[in-house]
């Protein structure tokens, strides 16, 4: 219950009140990294966590900011950082999925708006239950302390 409260402090401490209504998902240290100036893509970064007892299935995740999105892994061969599409997220009851620089990211192709620094963009996951969990998260430079 303790972990539940502090959840919800953290969900409520923003302007935005985010609307979550996957089952069990809980969406903790979101951001989106601001890009050099040129560059037509963002990506965001947080920690993705079944709360829940039922198996959780993530199947698509949009943007109303931005042409395109998707889960991305970085993957390093042979000397080289290559991005692979995520088609999936899938989260045991308990289990964690964390995007992190250098690791996984959702990748957002295409700004419809230029996307500054303290701007909010809008995340929508869709679950395999038919359900969407949406949120707004911020444009950093840095990942928050
Ligand atoms: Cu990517």
């Amino acid at each position: 219950m303790i972990r539940l409260s502090l959840i919800f402090a953290i969900l409520t401490a923003g302007p935005f009140h985010p609307a979550i209504s996957c089952e069990g998902l809980e969406i903790e240290s979101a951001w989106v990294r601001q890009s050099p100036p040129g560059l037509s893509v963002n990506a965001a970064y947080m920690v993705l966590r079944n709360s829940g007892t039922k198996h959780l299935r993530i199947t698509e995740v949009r943007s109303s900011n931005y042409e395109s999105a998707m889960f991305h892994q970085t993957v390093h061969t042979e000397g080289q950082a290559r991005m692979r599409h995520i088609p999936e997220i899938e989260l045991g009851p308990g289990s964690t999925f964390r995007a992190e620089p250098n690791g996984a990211h959702i990748m957002l192709n295409g700004p419809k708006q230029p996307i500054k620094t303290g701007k909010s963009v809008a995340l929508n996951f869709e679950c395999q239950s038919g359900n969407s969990s949406s949120i707004l998260v911020t444009v950093r430079e840095h990942a928050q302390e």
